[in-house]
């Protein structure tokens, strides 16, 4: 096993990275091994589409199928070594029906890769071949330009994914990870190539947010300021979790009028803010915080879980394994798999179980702020600069996680200028969404953008912004503080430095996979800083 993805990655002096049995996160070897072995047999798979493709043959399946089994292996997505088996096979089954089409080979290191067996057993021994420093000669700053562009692209993928769960295809986007997975398969080693190409993917991801921007508003309309109730209210009860909008409304729509109240977790705070969710008056609240502290929530929610997406954690800890729901990428070995659309499993367990006994009073959070809703602000945000009355504004975003560092952000927050504002999204936010933020002349001084997912509408926000005042996003009175764990936050870092934008503060630590000499070519053409005490850091901020 080795695997060093993501922030909690085992870090020593003599070589970092996840490589015993088990990884922090509960992944065992034979998982990670098998993820290795998926990610090579998918890369092969991409080989076949490209020239598939160039034969006019129909290749829509399998470019469908790539970002949905990519997203199987980021971090806290799916530890069920039987599932990442059958993905492998289905893969191998769409490269077959390729190959008999073409009839003839094709050019690609990896394009005849055989799986030797179809279980667990015999796969784990081939897989450990295939992680991905089992070569041990690529030189460490190849193998973490490698690492930086697989991460990414695992990252783009996990958000294409989201897309296509909203009935979205492009073929274009798809294709474009297509062919960057099929050359990160034929083991490039020029380390300039390999910066260049992690930047289109950055570029790439730009196009799949935006994609997804588009089929979360086309489906569920443009988000709007909310408020949310953040403490139960009396009645039976079904937790959401993970990002899949889509899975919420499916669960709202079949459980309307069946008394079961609906609450959300996590990274699917945001979804309260949409028109066409939040018409369900049972979507009652949102309920615990940032994926971390699910094992204490879950194990004292009084109803099913259902997980749509990362981040999921060993639930035989808090015992909840036999009400935890999972779907579509997400797996734990032993949980119930919910396959199709059909719900009811999980609403008859509810109706078995007590459900909260009383009604607390409320406390509230505001979500809501998309795109929409910033576009429409910015006029008055410049004349706020302009007049003095808004100093500047703090993106602290991102991913939330264990390590101690991370009381950074929420101690950052909170010594923020009360002439300032924070703009947050992510599960980072748990640490400081709680906290009165108050406002300025009206404007909320804490504005919660979304999930990670909606990178975009920041994003848009300072383009917006800085083509009205006629500068670049670097000039504006704008400071970046990304909070990273997993794989979708090193994709939108990479999205962020492909636009050209400079500066970020990046912790609680660097990617372990990232070399000295790495961060040191990413800090001298980027700027990339990493976070250091809030007090300095913020000084630095505010004068530059
Ligand atoms: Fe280790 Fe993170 Fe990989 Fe889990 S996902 S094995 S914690 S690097
Ligand atoms: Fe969080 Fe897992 Fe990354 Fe969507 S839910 S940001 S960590």
């Amino acid at each position: 096993m080795f695997c060093i993805q993501c922030e909690q990655t085992v870090r020593t002096s003599e070589s970092s990275g996840c490589q015993s049995q088990k990884g922090v996160c509960g992944k065992t070897a034979e998982t990670s091994d098998l993820q290795d072995l998926l990610i090579t047999v998918l890369a092969g798979l991409s080989g076949w589409i490209i020239e598939g493709k160039a034969q006019q043959l129909e290749t829509e399946n399998a470019q469908r199928f790539i970002p949905f089994a990519l997203f199987s292996t980021l971090t806290n997505v799916n530890f069920d070594p039987e599932r990442i088996v059958s993905f492998a096979i289905q893969a191998t089954q769409l490269r077959d029906e390729l190959a008999k089409q073409l009839g003839k080979n094709i050019d690609h290191p990896l394009a005849n890769l055989s799986l030797k067996g179809n279980d667990v057993a015999t796969l784990s021994k081939q897989a450990s071949n295939f992680s991905f420093n089992a070569t041990g000669h690529i030189n460490k700053d190849t193998l973490g330009l490698q690492l930086l562009n697989l991460y990414g692209l695992k990252g783009a993928a996990a958000y294409y994914e989201h897309a296509q769960a909203l009935g979205q295809f492009s073929d274009e986007l798809s294709f474009e990870i297509v062919k960057h997975l099929a050359w990160l398969g034929s083991t490039p080693t020029n380390d300039n190539e390999l910066l260049d190409n992690a930047m289109a993917i950055g570029q790439l991801n730009f196009k799949i947010m935006q994609l997804l921007e588009l089929a979360e508003t086309n489906s569920f309309g443009h988000p709007i300021p909310t408020e949310v109730n953040r403490k139960p209210t009396k009645g039976k009860a079904i937790l959401v979790s993970g990002h899949d909008l889509n899975d919420l409304k499916l669960l709202l729509e079949q459980t309307e009028g069946t008394g079961i109240n609906v609450y959300t977790h996590g990274e699917l705070l945001p979804a309260h803010g949409y028109p066409l969710l939040k018409q369900y008056t049972h979507l009652k609240g949102n309920y615990g915080g940032a994926w971390q502290m699910q094992q204490r929530e879950f194990m004292r929610f009084p109803g099913p879980i259902l997980m749509t997406s990362n981040c999921i954690i060993d639930p035989t800890l808090g015992a909840y394994q036999d009400r935890i729901w999972t779907r579509s990428m997400v797996g734990w070995p032993g949980v119930k798999h919910i396959t199709d659309d059909n719900f009811s499993p999980i609403i008859e367990q509810a109706k078995t179980m007590i459900g909260f006994t009383q009604t607390e009073i409320e406390e509230s959070i505001t979500v809501g702020f998309g795109r929409e809703t910033l576009l429409g602000a910015s006029d008055s945000l410049l004349s706020m600069f302009g007049d003095k009355s808004l100093r500047h504004a703090f993106l602290v975003g991102g991913c939330d996680g264990r390590s101690v560092g991370r009381d950074y952000y929420s101690e950052f927050t909170q010594s923020v200028p009360k002439d300032c504002v924070v703009l947050t999204l992510g599960c980072a936010k748990y640490r400081f969404n709680d906290q009165a933020f108050g406002d300025i002349n009206g404007l909320p001084r804490l504005i919660d953008i979304g999930q990670c997912n909606d990178s975009f509408a920041a994003i848009m926000l300072a383009v917006n912004l800085a083509e009205k005042l006629g500068c670049s996003v670097n000039d504006l009175p704008l400071s970046i503080v990304l909070s990273w764990f997993e794989q979708k936050a090193i994709v939108v870092l990479l999205t962020l430095l492909s636009l050209g934008v400079k500066n970020i503060y990046t912790g609680p630590q660097m990617p372990a996979f990232l070399t000295p000499n790495l961060l040191k070519i990413l800090t001298h053409q980027y700027g990339i800083k990493a976070i250091s005490d809030v007090e300095s850091d913020m000084k630095k901020m505010l004068v530059a």
